[in-house]
C-alpha cells in the first residue's frame, strides 16, 4: 500500500506540465504587452518563485527579440515615474518570489527586431547566479492603456 502510494506520487510529479523551471526557480505567468507600431522597445513581466533554502539573484536577460535586454525597475522620483537598469541583479529570498509587475520591476527589451504581436510569444533566457540559465516563453498580451481606452471612448 505504502509503495502503491510512493509511486502513485512519483508519477503525478512526472505528469506535471513542463513549467520553466530548474529545481530551484520555478517561473510563473509570464508574459509581455504587446506594442504600438514603431515601438522599439518592450517590457516582459513574471513572478520568479525560488524553492531553494539559500536566496538566488537574477542577475541577466537574453533574447533574440531585441537587440538588448535589461533588468528594470520603475521608481517615482520627483513625482515622476522613472525607470532604470537595476545595477547588481534582482534578489529572489529563499522560498520566495520576485514580482515584475507593470510600475515595478521588468525586462525591457530595446531595439525589438519586431513589434510584440498579441497571440505570439517571445522567448527569454533568464540567468540566476545559483540555478543558472533558465528558458521563458512569455506569452504577449493585448496593449490595454489608459490612454489607448480615452481616445477610444473620445471617438464614439
Ligand atoms: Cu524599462
Amino acid at each position: 500500500m505504502s509503495f502503491l502510494r510512493k509511486f502513485a506520487a512519483a508519477a503525478l510529479f512526472l505528469a506535471a506540465p513542463a513549467l520553466a523551471q530548474t529545481a530551484a526557480i520555478r517561473i510563473e505567468q509570464p508574459w509581455a504587452r504587446a506594442t504600438p507600431a514603431g515601438a522599439t522597445a518592450g517590457a516582459v513581466y513574471m513572478t520568479i518563485d525560488n524553492l531553494a533554502d539559500a536566496e538566488d539573484r537574477l542577475t541577466g536577460v537574453s533574447s533574440d527579440a531585441a537587440a538588448r535586454t535589461e533588468i528594470h525597475e520603475m521608481k517615482m522620483a520627483d513625482g515622476i515615474m522613472k525607470m532604470r537598469a537595476v545595477a547588481d541583479g534582482l534578489a529572489v529570498p529563499a522560498h520566495g518570489a520576485a514580482a515584475l509587475k507593470p510600475g515595478g520591476y521588468h525586462v525591457m527589451l530595446i531595439g525589438l527586431k519586431k513589434p510584440l504581436t498579441a497571440g505570439e510569444k517571445v522567448v527569454l533566457t533568464l540567468d540566476f547566479a545559483k540555478a543558472g540559465k533558465v528558458e521563458v516563453s512569455a506569452q504577449v498580451m493585448a496593449l490595454t492603456s489608459t490612454g489607448s481606452k480615452m481616445d477610444h471612448m473620445k471617438m464614439h
